[in-house]
Formats: C-alpha cells, sequence, structure tokens
C-alpha cells in the first residue's frame, strides 16, 4: 500500500489518548505546532511528488511512560522535571502520523501486549507470534518489555526495532561479548542491535541515526515584532529545576552578568520561592512551553549554567532571535568523568553544555566561553548585548527537515537483511588486483574515491557515490577525521573498505594483515606496520580512537543543513 500524506492531525490526538500529564503535554504540543507540520508536510509532498513511498504498520510503544517501568517522568511534568523525551516523541509521533503510516501507540505493558498478539502471561512461551508490524518505535525500556514478552520473537524481529536513545550508543557499548571482555559497561543492557536502530536527539555520533525533534520557525509577522520588541539588557536562564542554581562558582559569573543585564527565570516552586535563585532574579516559575517561547522571543540572551545537557531548550532560543551563552567544559565531561553520564552506553567527550549548538550553530548565535575566565565571560556578554541575530533554525530541526529525514530512513533504512553481497567485480581478466577495486586514489593521493561507474555501483543507501575513504591521524577516530575533511563518518560503508586492497591502494605498507574484533578496525599500527581487518560486522564505529592505530574511515557527503542524509540520498 502506498502511503498518503495527513492533512490533518485530530486522528492523531485521539489515538494518543490521555489520563498522563505526559501525555497532556504532547498532545497541547502538536496542537500548538499543527499549522507548521501541515505546510511542512505539504511542501515534502510537492517535494517528494511521484515517488513511491510504502505504507508501514508501525507500533510506537513509548516504555519510559510505562507504570511498569516506573514512569518517574509524568507526575513531573509540572514540577520542572525533563521534558527533552515528551518533545521529541511528539515530534515522532506527529511526523510519522503525518507521512502517512498507520500508527498504534501503547504506553502500558498490557496493551503493548495484546497489539503484540502475546496472550498475558505466556511471554515466555517458546511459540514465534507473527509480528503485525512492520516498525516498531520505542526506548530503552520497552526494550526491555519487549524482550520479556515477546519469547522468541523478540530474536526474530527485533531488526523491526528503532530505539529512541537520547544520548545515544557507540558500537563498542552495544555488542555483549565485546563489551564485557573490555569493560564498556552500560547500565542499559548490550542489545546486540545494529548501531543505526538506535536513534539520537541530536547528531551526536554517525554510528546511530539522528531522530531529533523540531523547533517552532517563525514567519515574517513574528520576526519583525521580535526585532522590534527585544529587550537588549534581558537574559533568561536555562532550567527549570533548583538544583541548577548550585552550580559552583556561579556568584562570580552572575555578579558580572546582573551588571548589565535583567535576569530572569523559569524554575518551578511550590509556594514559595526557591532559595537557590538568588533575589535579583526574576523568577517566572515554570511556564507552560508557548509562554515559555513568548518570554524568549523578548529576551537576547538565553544563558546555561552546565545542566541540563543537551535540551531542546537552546535551540528554541536561538530560534526566537536569543544569543545562547554557554560554558565550555574542559576536561569534557563523560562517562568517565561526570556521574549523569556514568553508566550511559558512549564515550563521546561532551566540549560543552550543548555541543550541537557549539558545532553546528557557533557564532554569532551561540557562544561558548570558559565561566572561570571573568574577562572572557564579561567581554561576551558586552559584545552579545551589541550583536544584533536573527532567529534561526537549523533546516534539520524544521518540520519539513525531519519529515524529510524520517522519509528517508523508513523508505531505505533496512536491517532485516543479510550480509550484503560481495562488491561487483569488473569483467576485466587482466586487470591487476588493486584495479579490481572499485576505489580510486585522488589526484593529490590523500583519500580514495568510488569509482563512478554505473555497473560496479552496489545498490546501498546511503548511495556509495557519495562515499571517499581517508585514513585518520593516530589517536584520531573517523569521526573528527570525517569532519575535518567536510564530511561525515557514515558506518554502512565500512564493509566496502574492510579489505586488503584498500591499504594497498592508500599506500600503506602492511607487513602482516590480521582480521581481529575490534571497534577501532580497519586500521593501520604503522610503527609495527601490522594491518587489521574487522572480524565483526558489529564492531564497525566511527567512534573511538587510539594512539596505537590509524583508523580507515569511510565518509560521506551530507546535504547542507541535513547531516543525515547524503546528496543523492532523498
Ligand atoms: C534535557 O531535558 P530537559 O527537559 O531538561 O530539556 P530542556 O532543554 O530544558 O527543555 C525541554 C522543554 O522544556 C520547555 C522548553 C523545552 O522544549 O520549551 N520548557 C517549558 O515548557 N517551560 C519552561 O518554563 C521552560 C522550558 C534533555 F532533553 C533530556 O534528554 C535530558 O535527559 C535532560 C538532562 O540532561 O536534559
Amino acid at each position: 500500500v502506498q502511503a498518503a500524506f495527513r492533512n490533518n492531525l485530530s486522528y492523531l490526538l485521539e489515538l494518543i489518548g490521555s489520563g498522563k500529564e505526559s501525555l497532556i503535554f504532547m498532545k497541547k504540543r502538536i496542537r500548538h505546532l499543527a499549522t507548521q507540520w501541515l505546510l511542512a508536510t505539504h511542501s515534502l509532498a510537492q517535494k517528494l511528488k511521484g515517488r513511491r513511498r510504502d505504507q508501514k504498520q508501525i507500533l510506537i510503544h513509548i516504555g519510559f511512560l510505562t507504570e511498569e517501568s516506573g514512569d518517574v517522568f509524568s507526575p513531573r511534568v509540572l514540577k520542572g522535571g525533563p521534558l527533552g523525551e515528551m518533545v521529541q516523541w511528539a515530534d515522532i509521533l506527529a511526523a510519522l502520523f503525518l507521512l502517512g503510516h498507520s500508527l498504534k501507540i501503547t504506553v502500558s505493558l498490557k496493551e503493548l501486549q495484546s497489539n503484540l498478539g502475546v496472550p498475558p502471561g505466556r511471554g515466555n512461551c517458546p511459540l514465534t507470534v507473527p509480528l503485525p508490524f512492520d516498525l516498531i518505535y520505542t526506548d530503552y525500556h520497552g526494550l526491555q518489555q519487549m524482550k520479556q514478552h515477546m519469547g522468541l520473537s523478540f530474536k526474530k524481529y527485533r531488526c523491526r526495532v528503532r530505539v529512541i536513545d537520547t544520548f545515544g550508543t557507540e558500537p563498542a557499548y552495544n555488542l555483549e561479548e565485546y563489551a564485557t571482555l573490555h569493560g564498556y559497561r552500560t547500565n542499559w543492557g548490550y542489545w546486540n542491535l545494529n548501531p543505526k536502530q538506535f536513534m539520537t536527539m541530536f547528531p551526536h555520533t554517525p554510528d546511530n541515526s539522528f531522530m531529533g525533534f523540531v523547533s517552532e520557525e517563525l514567519n515574517e509577522t513574528d520576526r519583525q515584532f521580535i526585532k522590534s520588541n527585544k529587550a537588549s539588557n534581558m537574559a533568561v536562564v536555562y532550567g527549570k529545576e533548583a538544583s541548577i542554581w548550585k552550580v559552583g562558582g556561579k556568584e562570580k559569573f552572575l555578579a558580572i552578568l546582573n551588571k548589565y543585564m535583567e535576569i530572569h527565570g523559569t524554575v518551578y516552586y511550590e509556594t514559595q520561592r526557591p532559595p537557590e535563585v538568588p533575589a535579583f532574579v526574576k523568577n517566572h516559575g515554570l511556564l507552560p512551553q508557548h509562554e515559555f517561547q513568548q518570554l524568549l522571543r523578548k529576551a537576547k540572551l538565553f544563558i546555561g549554567f552546565g545542566f541540563p545537557y543537551e535540551g531542546p531548550a537552546p535551540l528554541e532560543a536561538i530560534a526566537n532571535g536569543c544569543v545562547f551563552l554557554q560554558s565550555r567544559f574542559k576536561p569534557p565531561h563523560s562517562s568517565l568523568n561526570h556521574e549523569f553520564f556514568r553508566g550511559k552506553p558512549t564515550s563521546r567527550e561532551v566540549s560543552s553544555q550543548h555541543p550541537y549548538a557549539e558545532d553546528f550553530i557557533g557564532k554569532p548565535h551561540v557562544w561558548t566561553v570558559d565561566y572561570n575566565n571573568s574577562e572572557e565571560f564579561e567581554a561576551a556578554v558586552k559584545t552579545i548585548m551589541r550583536t544584533k541575530v536573527d532567529p534561526y533554525v537549523p533546516y534539520e530541526y524544521t518540520c519539513e527537515g525531519m519529515l524529510e529525514r524520517i522519509h528517508a530512513y523508513i523508505q531505505h533504512q533496512d536491517f532485516c537483511v543479510g550480509p550484503s553481497p560481495p562488491l561487483p567485480v569488473k569483467p576485466n581478466s587482466h586487470a591487476s588486483p588493486s584495479s579490481l577495486s572499485p576505489f580510486v586514489l585522488s589526484p593529490n593521493a590523500t583519500h580514495l574515491v568510488w569509482l563512478h561507474n554505473a555497473s560496479s555501483t552496489p545498490p546501498a543507501w546511503p548511495s556509495v557515490s557519495s562515499m571517499q575513504v581517508w585514513v585518520s591521524e593516530a589517536g584520531r577516530a573517523c569521526t573528527e577525521t570525517c569532519q575535518e575533511h567536510g564530511l561525515v563518518c557514515e558506518p554502512t560503508f565500512f564493509k566496502f573498505i574492510d579489505k586488503k586492497d584498500v591499504f594497498l591502494q592508500l599506500n600503506i605498507a602492511c607487513g602482516s594483515t590480521e582480521s581481529e574484533m575490534s571497534h577501532l578496525y580497519p586500521a593501520v599500527a604503522e610503527k609495527v606496520q601490522e594491518c587489521y581487518l574487522q572480524k565483526e560486522p558489529l564492531l564497525y564505529s566511527c567512534a573511538g580512537h587510539s594512539t596505537k592505530y590509524r583508523r580507515l574511515c569511510p565518509c560521506r557527503d551530507f546535504r547542507k543543513g541535513q547531516v543525515a542524509l547524503c546528496r543523492d540520498c532523498l
């Protein structure tokens, strides 16, 4: 069946049900963004005109909202608790629905079981029940519940699962055998999924798929209104919970900020003003989302104190014409040195409160400074007050950008197919071994590019024509190596470059070549001239570095403002 774009969100709102504060929050958000979603859907429909899109049967099981996993978030919706996850789920629901797929939404174990066709109490029965869904979107909690209640079907069908995973899961933590052996410890389990089945809130690591969420875009009238109503001396502090005010050293930088600006907060309180918030701060209490956004429209500066990490609010601030000022983390925070990240399945180093804002947006919208350096901090505040900035939303965070990305994933990502067939070899019997390779060395001999030849191009998504193969410096990850060349690492291409010939073509001297399990392979230990190929495809990883190795890195191009998709990927 072909999917037809939808032009109305009311049926989705019905499907979501009610009863929980979290669901009410999500429905409000969907209602509030409805016009924007519908316009974006129309515009994507024009762009994809004539394209065949299959309609999928999709189950959405929001595990963290089930009573069975404790549902700690719902009771905190009105009390300053995390909303980022709900923002994201609301947007995922809207996007999947508008793309025309058929949805079932569950937020309890009972509903999950009845939708999976598993009779209650028969969770461990050895039968495999046919799964009535092409795709299941869930989270780590939901994954655990499905494993417990699907019996053998879980193993059979887990390739259909997509895990919404805010901070990301690196391959080294995903593969049970390897993680256990090498101490990649996680509190979230080892699922042996294809790492691209994990979908993140920001494009943290290309090993996962970037799901994202949306940020409201302003129309021309709003933009004009904002321009004439910005109060250049108004700052809003990022954070809804009083605890963020406990950050060490805040007196110093707050005193500086207070010299120049009127400071506002949206910190939740019950009856009394939270004692952590100084008297000179104008605290509005926790605001409903659209009122919070109205406040941002007036403010010039949105300032982060270091927590929460990587939430949606800075993007909303920038979308409403604020400058986001945040502290640089030196050394960076990670699961190795910070309580919050401990046990999360990633070694990613977080260089500031919001690395996406820092790296993908930057000045003039984002300033990342050392808060312990009073001069640097003060200079930043003064410059920000003088600088005019326009509201800005990166394309990948617009409704159309999100619809486009999810559309592409749904139509092209398939983790249920077996290993791909060997690369086609050109039928040229006198050729030397290296000319059988589909790559050619770039003219300056720095990297390999795919040899454009229709007959040798395997059907792959992303398309291999977007590929370039680079060798990292020793101690560098592929993530960074590709970035340095204006590209992004693409783990699905590892299978094409994990070959002896590729070392040869890159003029790398291999005294020996072994095939072993390591998330750093393929790589070369240059000093000893040892080359290594990867034995376990699930360990192909863009993340990871060691001073011992130079890694082979499969990079690709990307669409402007849409890093998840290569130029020919739509
Ligand atoms: C992040 O969760 P948070 O919920 O703390 O993320 P925020 O960036 O603070 O914003 C979430 C939403 O809260 C809204 C605002 C954002 O969309 O519009 N809001 C509001 O409704 N009223 C107000 O007064 C102020 C803000 C992250 F998303 C999670 O994944 C992490 O678990 C968490 C901890 O790092 O941080």
